[in-house]
């Protein structure tokens, strides 16, 4: 014993001192240290089985969020579905889309490893790899490496359509009774589909309404808005007006649907297509990891150009008397973390962020 002390002394002395002694370089990101963040099914079995671990534990954890203004929230995981609720209606189909999503997985990823003792990186979602059997993919096989899968069969799921478009209903409908994330309840939602001059909060709101996470595997969804051809139509995208058009309205729509961040969501069944709290979904943070990954190489592709690229406002939607997005504005993130810059995220490499995609 006395001799480990000692070896133990010896060591943090010559390896601490001389950094004590130097004034510390600043830490910098650069491609030995850089972060990986991997396709799920480029994860082994083990890796995947710690990313479902750690999506338990946060779903264990206590909350930080006072029941007494957020009664739906019961966990940790909750905190980050209240938030996203909360943000709703600055930070989608807005000029925030594609910064406080990229903080906001960043976020996650950050507690799921100081919180859950996650050792890994965030996965994705690489939609156009599984459009055409959903069911049979890695991410949805329901098997215990895969965020569940399909819902049970109910009836009375209906088809969505307005007069424009038809998208036929999915093949679940009802409760997830399999995999891992079998007979989990989700706390909050569900709101309504109608986004037309949305001020505030809806109904409703951060209250508890518990029932059981639901899916719909959607095929009709996933083949015709997520495809292969729609992503390379996006990464070939002439500006980030062009880029959020088709993330987000693609063909253009009044009303926000369709794009491939649409036609993800879409192509999962009910609990995934609420845009408030459709991060109840353990599938949310993946999908939302193919985006950030997407818009992160296309920056990449021409940074001159692109990597301080905005457009839009702070409020859902674009209205004329919207703020817009500038470098300076800040983003908040409520208890999740303090607020930042569009400025300081918009480089994964930078500004404490040091991550990639493969
Ligand atoms: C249908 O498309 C037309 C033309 O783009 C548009 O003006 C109209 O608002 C759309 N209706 C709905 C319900 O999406
Ligand atoms: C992808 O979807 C678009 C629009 O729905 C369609 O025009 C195109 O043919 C599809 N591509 C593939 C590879 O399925
Ligand atoms: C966004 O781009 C459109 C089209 O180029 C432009 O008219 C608009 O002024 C831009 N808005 C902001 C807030 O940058
Ligand atoms: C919700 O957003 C408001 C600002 O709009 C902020 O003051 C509050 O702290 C946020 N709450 C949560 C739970 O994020
Ligand atoms: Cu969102």
């Amino acid at each position: 014993m006395a001799f480990l002390k000692t070896a133990w002394l010896v060591f943090a002395l010559g390896v601490l001192a001389p950094v004590a002694l130097s004034s510390p370089a600043p830490w910098r990101c650069n491609p030995s240290t850089v972060a990986l963040r991997k396709e799920w099914g480029q994860f082994t079995r083990l890796e995947r089985k710690a990313y479902i671990s750690a999506i338990q534990c946060m779903q264990q954890k206590p909350k930080q969020l006072p029941a007494s203004e957020f009664p739906g929230v019961r966990n940790r995981f909750d905190d980050f579905v209240a938030t996203h609720i909360n943000y709703t209606l600055q930070v989608h189909y807005s000029g925030l889309f594609l910064p406080w999503h990229r903080h906001y997985i960043w976020l996650w990823e950050r507690a799921i490893r100081d919180e859950c003792e996650y050792t890994g990186y965030l996965p994705y979602w690489n939609w156009p790899l599984w459009v055409d059997n959903l069911a049979a993919s890695p991410l949805f096989d329901c098997s215990e490496t895969s965020l569940s899968g399909d819902g049970e069969f109910d009836s009375s799921e209906e088809d969505i359509s307005n007069a424009n478009i038809t998208i036929p209903r999915g093949t679940g409908g009802g409760c997830v009774r399999c995999g891992p994330f079998k007979d989990m309840q989700i706390h909050m939602g569900p709101f309504s589909r109608n986004l037309v001059s949305l001020t505030e909060i809806p109904s409703p709101g951060f209250e508890y309404n518990p029932r059981c996470f639901v899916r719909s595997l959607n095929l009709f969804v996933a083949t015709h808005y997520t495809n292969a051809t729609l992503v390379d139509r996006l990464m070939a995208s002439s500006d980030i007006v062009d880029f959020q058009t088709v993330v987000d309205h693609w063909p253009a729509r009044p009303d926000g649907v369709f794009g491939v961040h649409g036609g993800g969501h879409f192509s999962l069944g009910s609990t995934f297509q609420d845009l408030f709290a459709s991060t109840q979904d353990p599938v949310f943070m993946l999908h939302h990891a193919m985006i950030d990954r997407l818009w992160a190489k296309w920056q990449a592709m021409d940074a001159k150009n692109r990597r301080y690229a905005v457009n839009g406002t702070t409020t859902i939607l674009n209205p004329p008397w919207g703020k817009p997005v500038t470098m300076d504005l800040e983003m908040d993130f409520g208890i999740l973390g303090r607020s930042r810059s569009v400025r300081e995220v918009m480089n994964p490499m930078t500004d404490g962020y040091c991550y990639r995609y493969t």
